[in-house]
């Protein structure tokens, strides 16, 4: 099974390499209230020139949020989010040399993202819109398919499993049965256990400790722990800008575990990180 996700996959209109092992993708919030990054990117220069200095210094995914996903948040509209990404995605797709994916969970602005360059989508309820499971299998793109428990709005208000690990890796693989049978084929399906999405301090912990049953499931899967809050719980740090070891740590433990993508605010430093774990784990190999 390693061997299957230790490759290259390719597609019409982009590549990720794999044969090293994880890979890093980079966060772009082109909104004004995202919880780590909110309101430093509305601006579409400014998201731009980030965009450009995460491929550079390593992301080999540039992924484009233009709704707040935050406990608590509020939906945007599909018009406001394109009016948000498509400027941003266009300039991306032409200059930064990596695969532009856009992280929504409207089908319009998917499909608005796709037309623009957009490589890839990541929606956070796992194709809960069929036209975008549709579109995605039309386009020939990967999809990652996230479990969350409820809503943005409402996800944190009592999160409840009896066993968490079970029920969102069934989740993920029915979501994924249902992605192939709208003509997503398997080596484009990443799984992502949506670490902060309805869960707890000991959900997330949970799930991370056994991300491994994730990967055995022979999806490729992708992991979100970036500044995320419970690692501000573990560390007890407030400011998610501190939170860079925190998610050191989490990055390091996923990558070692086969994780496949690493979704990460500070690209620079997770390089780092992944180049790192996958240096010892190839030595090991030989
Ligand atoms: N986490 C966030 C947003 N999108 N997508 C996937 N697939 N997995 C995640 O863990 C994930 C995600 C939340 O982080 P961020 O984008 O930094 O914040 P906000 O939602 O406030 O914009």
């Amino acid at each position: 099974m390693a061997d299957r996700l230790n490759n290259v996959l390719e597609w019409g209109v982009g590549r990720l390499d794999f044969s090293s092992g994880a890979v890093v993708m980079g966060v772009l919030n082109v909104t004004p209230d995202s919880f780590s990054d909110g309101g430093r990117f509305i601006d579409t220069e400014k998201a731009i020139e980030h965009g450009l200095k995460m491929a550079a210094e390593g992301a080999a995914i540039i992924d484009v949020g233009p709704e707040s996903s935050r406990p608590g948040a509020e939906a945007v509209g599909a018009r406001e989010q394109i009016r948000r990404a498509v400027p941003v995605i266009e300039r991306l797709a032409s200059e930064a040399g990596a695969v532009i994916s856009i992280d929504t969970r409207d089908y319009e602005v998917a499909a608005a993202a796709m037309e623009a360059g957009a490589a890839m989508l990541n929606d956070i309820t796992a194709l809960a819109d069929e036209r975008t499971g549709q579109l995605a299998a039309e386009k020939k793109v990967p999809v990652v398919l996230m479990h969350m428990q409820g809503t943005p709005e409402t996800m944190q208000a009592e999160p409840r499993y009896d066993d968490v690990v079970s029920e969102v890796l069934e989740y993920l693989l029915e979501r994924a049965a249902k992605a192939e049978r709208l003509g997503i084929p398997r080596e484009r399906i990443f799984i992502d256990p949506g670490i902060g999405f309805g869960k707890t301090l000991e959900h997330n912990l949970l799930l991370l400790r056994n991300i491994k049953r994730f990967v055995e499931t022979g999806y490729r899967v992708l992991v979100g722990t970036s500044r995320k809050g419970f690692i501000g719980e573990i560390t007890h740090k407030e400011n998610p800008a501190d939170r860079i070891f925190g998610t050191a740590a989490t990055v390091a433990l996923c990558a070692a575990a086969g994780v496949s993508v690493v979704r990460v605010h500070d690209v620079s430093e997770m390089a780092d990180v992944v180049r790192v774990v996958n240096t010892v784990i190839s030595n090991i190999k030989r």
